[in-house]
This record gives structure tokens, C-alpha cells and sequence, in this order.
């Protein structure tokens, strides 16, 4: 680790190198998710203790020779969420050293990184709390709706890139992206969205939760906020870092289009996305829709209603194993997937995922049976454009 540092000294200096960009539209984006994880769940790349014991230089290696550009990570981590040992807002280096070691290694590789949120850490709670409820939301909807969880967001991101910059600049400028919520929604069964009659005030408009209209423009304005306060945030750190939270189609979750957030049956999938449209109307710097292999592929990409205002990637597509019998034949499904995304203009898509075998559920992996994948679909074997 002491190596590394020194070498960022002496190289802080030069000009900076960026392998991709949104701006530049001259390349592909090209990407893996690289996503270790512990006991099979939960995501663990950086957490303090386990960080040595992956093989992030040999999986590097491998990903530049089969030709990725880009590579996405998730910040989270069982030491993240309690709060970094920490009682107040704030990094603990344990932490970002980590952060910074992953993204000089990519950068030494001409690979760009994707940093990727989900929940606050704990000790943004004092933040969190310092703001007022909002009335007539709840659970998980919070997220979006609440001033307080966008607030602590925020500061938790401008803390992270002021101590990555602090200890590399190299380091802080191999982040290209940063999705803020890994795959954004709202519960339908949770206020405001249960309320099915009757008004709510948010922001001093009142909307009829008896209209679709008046639903979807209230998720439509709270996510314009919600992300819009993050993106301001972010770039006063760095205008470079392109920034957007990713999705799914409201098709992958049981809705025909983005339907006025309607409510679903008892027991069936309650998530209802951010719709992308607007999201780009505001500061969000291009969508990420996230697609899987499955008979659905069109109807979800159809019902996204994505706009071409700004680039469109696929930060995530894969194969479910339970429903693909060999890796060959994941591949060629997953193949499919993005070529039927074409139509749409696509500027990039990142495979789920490099080589997590122990995922539950499992995902076919790039990697596995000697590379099965990664010689069907890397930029090695199928370069496009
Ligand atoms: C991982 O799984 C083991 C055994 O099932 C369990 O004891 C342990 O608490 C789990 N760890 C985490 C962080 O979930
Ligand atoms: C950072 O790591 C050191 C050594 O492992 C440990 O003593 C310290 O408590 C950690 N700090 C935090 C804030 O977790
Ligand atoms: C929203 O909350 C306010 C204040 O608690 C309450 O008076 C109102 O009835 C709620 N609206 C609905 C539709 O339940
Ligand atoms: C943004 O990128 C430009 C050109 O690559 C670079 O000169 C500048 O230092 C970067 N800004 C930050 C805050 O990293
Ligand atoms: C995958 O399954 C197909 C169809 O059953 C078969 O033709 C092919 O040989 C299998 N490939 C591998 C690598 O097992
Ligand atoms: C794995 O693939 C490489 C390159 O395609 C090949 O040379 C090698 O023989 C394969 N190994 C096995 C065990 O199949
Ligand atoms: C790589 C890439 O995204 N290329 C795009 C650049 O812009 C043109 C015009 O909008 C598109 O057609 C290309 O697909």
C-alpha cells in the first residue's frame, strides 16, 4: 500500500488519462461488473478486511486482454453500511485506501471505473435526522422523498471523492461514472403511492392520488430532486464525473409502461423505477437500463420510453443460470439482448458479472468454464462498431 502512495506522488502530477467518457463518443463502452462478494449476498469489494484477498491485479489483467474499457464496482459493504466505525459523518481511510488502490490498478490497466451506491452509511444518520419527515411517505420510499436521505447522500459523495482526490489525483480521475442508487425505485405498496384517493402535498403541490397522471408527475418531480441535489453535489467536486442512477423497465417488475405507478397485487413485485425521461430533463448525465436474457428483452426496452437526449448504456445484462442450461448457450442469449438494444442506440453495455460464481442466484459469469463468455461477447472477440 506504501508503494502505491509514493507512486502517486510522483505521477500526481502529470496529465490525466481517461480511457472512456460519455462526452467523447468515440468508443464503445465496454464494461464487466467486477462484484466479490461475501457469503454469496452482499457486496464486499472494499470492506477492510477482505480487500487483500482478492485477485483484483490477475482480473485486471484478464479484463484488459479480452479488451473492456470500463469496469463497475459497488461501493457498499458490511463496514460502509455501519457507518466505518465512525460516530459522525465522514470516511474512514481503512476504507478509501482501498477505493484508491482498485482505481490506480484500473488506471494502470486503461480501464475506467463505475462507482456504484446504494444506502447511506450509518453515521449520515445525525444528517438524515436533522431534516423533517415528509408527510405521507413511507418505508422505503424515503429514499426519494426525503430530504434528509438526499442530503446525507450528498455529503456522503463529497466526502468520498475529497478524500480519494486528497490521496490520488490519477486515482480520482479514472472515475468516469458514478450511479448513485444501483437499480432506483419505489415501493407501489408504500405512501404516497398506496394511497390510492385523497391528496398529497409535496413541495407545496398537491397531487390526486386517484390519477395516474398526478402519481407519475409526483415521482417524476421528488426524483427529479432527489437526483438532481446529487449531481450538483457531485460535480461541484468534479464537473468530469458523469452521474445518473440506474433502472430497470417498469416491464421488468409487472408494469406495461410507465402506467401511473399503479399499485400491484399482495405478494407480487412492488418496485416501480425512476423514468429515465425525466431523469435526463434534469441534470442526470445519461440513463443506465439495466436488461437481462429472457423472452421479455423487447417489451422492456419498448417500455423504458427511453429518450436519446443523452447517451443510453447497459450497465447491466446477464443470464440467470436457472434459466439458461450452459454458458454457451447464456452467452448467445445475452448476445441477443444486445443486439436487439441497437435499435435504441446504445452507446455501451457491462456484463453481470466477471467472475462472481458464488452469487445467489447464480448468474452465468464471463469467466467460468475457461472463458465460455468472454469468447463470445468481449470486445476481444466481438468488437462492435
Ligand atoms: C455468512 O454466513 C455464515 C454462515 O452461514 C454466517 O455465520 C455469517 O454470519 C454470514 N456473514 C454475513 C456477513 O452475513
Ligand atoms: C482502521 O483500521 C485500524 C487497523 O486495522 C483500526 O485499528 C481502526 O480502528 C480502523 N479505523 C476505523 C475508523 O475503523
Ligand atoms: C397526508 O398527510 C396529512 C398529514 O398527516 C393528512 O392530513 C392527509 O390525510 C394525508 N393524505 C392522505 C391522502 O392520506
Ligand atoms: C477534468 O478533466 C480535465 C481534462 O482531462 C482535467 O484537466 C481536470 O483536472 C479535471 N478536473 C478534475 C476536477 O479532476
Ligand atoms: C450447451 O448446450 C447445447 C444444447 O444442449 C449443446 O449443444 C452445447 O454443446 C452445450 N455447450 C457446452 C459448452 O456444454
Ligand atoms: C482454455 O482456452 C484456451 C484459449 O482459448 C485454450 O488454449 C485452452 O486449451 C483452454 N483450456 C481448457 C482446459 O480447455
Ligand atoms: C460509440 C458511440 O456511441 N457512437 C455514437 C456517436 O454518435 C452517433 C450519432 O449520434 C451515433 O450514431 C453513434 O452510435
Amino acid at each position: 500500500m506504501r508503494i502505491v502512495l509514493l507512486l502517486v506522488s510522483l505521477f500526481g502530477i502529470t496529465s490525466p488519462n481517461k480511457f472512456v467518457s460519455f462526452r467523447s463518443n468515440q468508443t464503445y463502452l465496454r464494461g464487466t461488473n467486477y462484484i466479490p462478494l461475501l457469503n454469496g449476498t452482499r457486496h464486499a469489494l472494499f470492506e477492510p478486511s477482505l480487500y487483500s484477498t482478492w485477485k483484483i491485479e490477475d482480473e485486471l489483467t484478464q479484463m484488459k486482454i479480452y479488451g473492456y474499457n470500463y469496469v463497475r464496482v459497488f461501493l457498499s459493504c458490511p463496514y460502509l453500511y455501519s457507518g466505518f466505525g465512525l460516530s459522525s459523518p465522514g470516511i474512514s481511510i481503512n476504507y478509501t485506501k482501498n477505493l484508491v488502490d482498485f482505481l490506480l490498478r484500473a488506471s494502470n490497466h486503461q480501464i475506467s471505473v463505475m462507482l456504484t451506491g446504494d444506502f447511506n452509511p450509518l453515521n449520515y444518520q445525525s444528517i438524515i435526522n436533522s431534516y423533517p419527515l415528509p408527510a405521507n411517505v413511507t418505508g422505503i420510499n424515503l429514499i426519494v422523498f426525503h430530504r434528509g436521505q438526499i442530503a446525507a447522500k450528498a455529503q456522503f459523495f463529497q466526502d468520498l471523492l475529497s478524500q480519494i482526490r486528497l490521496l490520488s489525483q490519477i486515482a480520482f480521475e479514472n472515475i468516469f461514472a458514478i450511479d448513485i442508487f444501483n437499480e432506483i425505485s419505489i415501493s407501489v405498496h408504500c405512501q404516497p403511492f398506496s394511497l390510492t384517493n385523497g391528496f398529497v402535498s409535496f413541495e407545496d403541490i398537491l397531487y390526486d392520488m386517484s390519477k395516474g397522471i398526478d402519481r407519475q408527475q409526483l415521482l417524476d418531480i421528488a426524483g427529479n430532486i432527489w437526483m438532481d441535489s446529487i449531481v450538483k453535489a457531485i460535480k461541484f467536486i468534479s464537473s468530469n464525473i458523469s452521474v445518473t442512477a440506474s433502472l430497470f423497465s417498469p416491464n421488468a417488475v409487472g408494469h406495461d409502461g410507465f402506467d401511473g405507478v399503479e399499485i400491484r397485487p399482495v405478494g407480487a413485485d412492488d418496485r416501480y423505477p425512476l423514468r429515465s425521461a425525466s431523469l435526463i430533463k434534469g441534470l442526470a448525465d445519461y440513463t443506465d437500463l439495466h436488461v437481462y436474457a429472457s423472452n421479455n428483452v423487447q417489451k422492456e426496452l419498448e417500455g423504458a420510453a427511453l429518450s436519446r437526449e443523452k447517451p443510453i448504456l447497459m450497465g447491466e445484462t446477464g443470464a440467470y443460470t436457472g434459466d439458461f442450461p450452459n454458458a454457451s448457450i447464456a452467452a448467445l442469449a445475452i448476445k441477443k439482448v444486445i443486439i436487439d438494444s441497437f435499435n435504441y442506440r446504445f452507446n455501451g453495455w457491462g456484463i453481470w458479472t466477471w467472475n462472481s460464481v458464488d452469487q445467489i442466484p447464480r448468474f452465468w459469469t464471463l469467466t467460468e468454464q475457461n472463458n465460455t463468455i468472454n469468447k463470445v461477447l468481449s470486445p476481444s472477440f466481438w468488437p462492435i462498431g
